[in-house]
Parts: C-alpha cells; structure tokens; sequence
C-alpha cells in the first residue's frame, strides 16, 4: 500500500533530490482539503448542505453552499502552509495574498474548489481542481499579477479530485499522471495508477451539441463527420467538466468546449481549469488547445478569463483541427 503522501515524497526524493519537502508540505494540505470536501459532498444531503447561498459569484453563477464550504476548506488548509504565498479561487473576485515571497513561500496554488456544483443536487460527480505555480524570480512579491498570469507550461503541478462513487485523486508534477483512491476506513488516498497513458485514439467524443448552432463551422463540420456510418463516433457528455475529463483520460476520446455566440472565449477557465488539465492531458500522452493553439502556451491577461478548450487522445484532439482551423 502506497499512500499519496507517500508517493509525493518518494517521486521528489527519486526526481527532485534538491526540493527541500516544502513541495509536498503543500501538496499535503490540498491532500487535507479534499478529504474533508469528500466527506462534505457525501453527506450534504443529510446536512442540508444542498441547493444555493442565494449569491452570485464572479463567474456570474449561482453559488452552491457545498462551492462555499469546499473554497473556505481549502483557503484553511493551505493558508497556513507556509510555503504558500499566493492563492487563486474561482469562487473569489480577487487574489489571496498569503505572505510575501521569501526563500520558503514560493508557490501560487490556483484552484476550482468544487467545478460541476450545479450537479451537486442531482448527485453526479464533481471535483476539485487544481494548479500549482512558483513565484517568478526576480519579480516584486508586490507585482502579484506578474507573478499569476503565467503561462500553463510553467506549472510545477496540477491534479483534480473526482467525488463520484469512490473519491479519487489523479496529479502530476511533470514526471506522469498518478492516481489515488480514497480509503475511507484509514481517512487515506491509496495509490491505484501509476504512470497513466490516455489511449492515442477513441471513437468517443463530449461536447454539448444542444449549442451546436453557435459553434464555429468547422466544429460543425467535425460534429457532422463523427455521425457519419465511416467516422462510427458515440458521444458521452455528464456536463461536469472534472467526470468528462475524468473518463477521457482513462478511455481516450476528445472533450470539446467550444466558442459559441454566448461564450466567444468559452466558458471554461484557463488559469484554474484547463492549464490543470492540459498539463495532465500532456503528461499522460494526450493534447490540449484552444482551436487555434496550445493550452499550455497561452500567456494569461487576466485572473478568470476564458477559453475553449478541446482536450484529449491527442488523435482525436488532431482530428478536430483537421476540420476546425480558426481564423
Ligand atoms: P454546459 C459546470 O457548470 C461546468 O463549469 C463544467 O463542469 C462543465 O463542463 C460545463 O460547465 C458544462 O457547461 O454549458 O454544457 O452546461
């Protein structure tokens, strides 16, 4: 049996013999705050922890109680980690300063507490997911934006958890995408994966083709081909980004949030959604971009700002561009 905890020292020991432990201190606390999630999301129902605060959030979406009391668990539990110097919630209108930067407080830990949440009533999965920065050298702790909007390649880590029938927890620190299962009678993630590898290809595409009106004519092109008797597609779409991606890294296949007249950028976020997951998508063989580029690449302007996002079997992620060229 290896624990996460565990699992994280190990590979830094193993790959990183320079990194002093704060790394996984911090990734200790995410660990802390997610269990105490699992047990929230698990028992809401007879807490009468469902159904909204009656608030708005930045996002312009209704907030969940659940969304509330995942994002304060997690700025508890990593806010006294001390080697954390800036936090980034989707929840939250504005950056968390910590602490400055110094020799030990070096890492921006950017996350989506609880995506998916408007399912939380109807009980499909949901999940957390984050994104692990370090502070920009040579950079003012006062320039706090310099050191956020950084570009996804230059994530040190990112992982998500996925509350569904079993709790699981899937990260990366650029060495491979490891998974976990949560161990309910020890309170611990065991590992299940290591060295995850997305099948190169899969007849399976997810989108939600009820906008498949607004999307761009070459997305159109694709979603037409995939019902054609040679292309032979299924499509599986759960409407929580973290089950869809979940899935799609185990199965194979292509996600697809496109533009649409609605959302000309998206609707997903790139800083504390799908750099998380593109990173991942990599580390685990597949690919991810927003129609026109790398996820990955693209240089941030703005704290939630957004962006399509296709994510996949880097075939099929392929095969989109083959129909889809933005202009
Ligand atoms: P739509 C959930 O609200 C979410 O942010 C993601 O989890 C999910 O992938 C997406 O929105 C679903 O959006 O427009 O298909 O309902």
């Amino acid at each position: 049996m290896q624990t996460v905890q565990q699992h994280i020292i190990e590979r830094q020991r193993q790959e990183h013999p320079e990194a002093s432990g704060e790394f996984s201190w911090l990734l200790s606390g995410i660990i802390l705050a997610t269990k105490v999630i699992a047990d929230q999301v698990r028992t809401a129902g007879l807490n009468n922890l469902l159904g909204d605060t009656g608030q708005v959030n930045v996002q312009g979406e209704v907030v969940q109680k659940l969304d509330d009391l995942a994002n304060e668990t997690i700025l508890a539990c990593l806010g006294f980690r001390d080697t954390v110097g800036i936090m980034v919630s989707e929840e939250d209108d504005e950056p968390h300063i910590i602490k400055e930067f110094d020799g030990r407080a070096k890492y921006i830990v950017l996350f989506d507490p609880l995506d998916g949440s408007s399912n939380i009533d109807v009980n499909v999965s949901i999940g957390t997911i984050f994104s692990i920065l370090q502070n920009r050298e040579g950079v003012d702790s006062s320039k706090v934006m310099d050191h956020i909007l950084q570009p996804g390649y230059r994530q040190v880590a990112a992982g998500y958890v996925i509350y569904s029938s079993s709790t699981v927890m899937a990260y990366t620190t650029g060495d491979g995408v490891h998974m976990f299962t949560l161990d309910p009678t020890i309170g611990a993630f065991r590992l299940s994966q290591e060295a995850i590898t997305m099948p190169a290809q899969r007849k399976m595409y997810s989108v939600n083709e009820a906008y498949r009106s607004q999307f761009p004519q070459g997305v159109q092109d694709y979603l037409d081909w995939t019902k054609t008797d040679e292309a032979g597609y299924s499509l599986r779409y759960i409407g929580s980004l973290v089950a869809d991606f979940h899935r799609t890294l185990l199965r194979g296949g292509v996600f697809l949030y496109p533009p649409t007249k609605k959302a000309p950028e998206g609707k997903l976020r790139l800083l504390y959604e799908a750099n998380p997951l593109a990173f991942i998508a990599e580390q685990a063989g597949g690919a991810a971009t927003d129609g026109r580029q790398r996820i990955l690449d693209k240089v941030p302007t703005a704290l939630h700002e957004r962006t399509p996002l296709i994510v996949g079997s880097k075939e099929e992620v392929e095969r989109v561009a083959s129909f889809w060229k933005p202009e």
